[in-house]
């Protein structure tokens, strides 16, 4: 069901034994374009048209109303809306604490730099709707907005012909719950190029987050610049680096668990006993078919994207692991704290045997919009951070300017843009003994 990797005694690069799918995002960017055009151009009109067409749904109006949200969140099952609030909770106190403090640094007498986070003003959700309906991704894509400050806030899922056209109500109840209120009824390619320029009583958002299908991914890609965009959300990856001490059914249980959200999910397992190996292709025989999507998560795990793989020692596994740069990382070793504070590249780290990635999915308190496809060498996931643009503030006296003045002229002359010294010297030069 999963193939093995044999790099014991190799130096051979892991990423070459490792496939991740190839999805041509570049080709459907050319597919994109003219309908994110067509919403700049004719706005609702254009999202009529085009949710009919691709939703098969013919909207009267782009926006939910209001009473749609509360009668979502009031039929809520009781036991996912206490799971969501306590996923909220958990998320909040999270990331509150990430919030960054200003801080101005003294340079040199008279001379301050503050660096001041400043929130985004306005940012546009995407929510995918179909078979990945994911109320906690929602969770995941507000709560650091919200902690951040951001003071306008809007989400967007596609319309479900199965729910009189609105998207889907699980969607809307958690929206509800979280507070947001302006919650458009678009999907697709369209939904991005909604919030790039605005369309009718949505207007245009600075930013726009959240996962989606190729066709959000290309139209994020098209619009970027025009609009901030996080990253393009990829395939989901599990890899786990674990020892003869780890547990072969917790083991097996997070490979599977990964697995289940797409035939092209990774799951990738490093381990320096054979024996261990072993015992999880026991336990994952036993577990696949006794779970729902069995068929799904047969195809992922039996997919080149998936293995796995053999080392010499934990230390060569970290190695394997750093050079993969999963979007989730397990470690189930002994000393599994020291190892995981030797990692480089992961999107977020899971210690020992009581951290599952599902337990991250939901529930930690920490964010599961990761970086996939090997970014998490040089990006991380979603936080606060995201939606805060650090700000430089330049404050310097007339003192402090005229001591640094002959090094600004230097360069500048150096880079043949006297102007650029003029401008310093201008002011310096009301200081008798600038520029020595
Ligand atoms: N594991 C997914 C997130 C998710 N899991 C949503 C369940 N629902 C990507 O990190
Ligand atoms: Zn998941």
């Amino acid at each position: 069901m999963i193939s093995r990797i044999d790099l014991r005694g190799t130096q051979d690069d892991p990423r070459r034994a490792l496939p991740r799918a190839e999805i041509d995002v570049a080709a459907a960017v050319e597919r994109v374009r003219p309908l994110c055009e067509d919403v700049e151009h004719r706005g609702v009109d254009a999202l009529i048209e085009l949710t009919e067409r691709f939703d098969g749904v013919r909207l009267t109006d782009i926006r939910v109303p209001k009473d749609a949200l509360d009668k979502a969140l009031d039929e809520l099952d009781p036991a996912v809306r206490a799971a969501l609030e306590e996923s909220i909770d958990r998320a909040r106190k999270v990331h509150r604490d990430q919030r960054r403090a200003d801080h101005t640094t003294r340079v040199v007498p008279g001379g301050l730099v503050t660096e001041k986070w400043i929130p985004v003003d306005r940012v546009g959700l995407y929510v995918p709707g179909g078979r990945a309906v994911y109320p906690s991704s929602v969770v995941m894509n507000v709560v650091p907005a919200q902690e951040a400050g951001v003071r306008s806030l809007a989400v967007t899922s596609p319309p479900q012909k199965d729910f009189g056209g609105l998207p889907h109500p699980t969607i809307l109840a958690a929206c509800a719950l979280l507070g947001i209120d302006e919650v458009y009824a678009v999907g697709g390619a369209q939904a991005v190029a909604m919030f790039a320029h605005g369309a009718g009583e949505c207007a245009r958002a600075d930013m726009v987050t959240g996962p989606g299908n190729i066709w959000v991914a290309a139209a994020k890609r098209h619009l970027k610049g025009t609009i901030g965009i996080d990253a393009e959300a990829g395939p989901t990856e599990i890899a786990i680096l674990a020892d003869s001490t780890a547990n072969a059914d917790y083991v097996a249980a997070d490979l599977i668990s990964q697995a289940e959200h797409d035939v092209v999910a990774a799951s990738v397992l490093v381990t320096d006993d054979p024996d261990l190996a072993d015992r999880v292709e026991e336990r994952l025989a036993v577990r696949v078919p006794a779970t729902r999507h069995s068929d799904r998560i047969r195809e992922a795990l039996g997919g080149p994207q998936s293995g796995i793989v053999l080392v010499d020692d934990i230390d060569q596994g970290l190695g394997v692991v750093d050079a993969y740069a999963a979007e989730h990382l397990e470690i189930m070793t002994a000393d599994a704290g020291e190892i995981a504070a030797r990692v480089r590249n992961a999107g977020a780290i899971f210690v020992g045997d009581f951290s599952p990635v599902s337990l991250g999915d939901y529930a930690a308190g920490s964010n599961h919009v990761l970086p996939t496809g090997g970014c998490a060498c040089h990006s991380g996931g979603l936080s606060v951070q995201t939606f805060l643009r650090g700000v430089h503030i330049v404050d310097y006296d007339r003192s402090a300017l005229a001591d640094v003045a002959h090094h600004v002229v230097a360069l500048a002359d150096a880079e043949d843009l006297p102007a650029h010294g003029e401008a310093v010297t201008a002011r310096a030069g009301d200081r008798p003994d600038a520029g020595q």
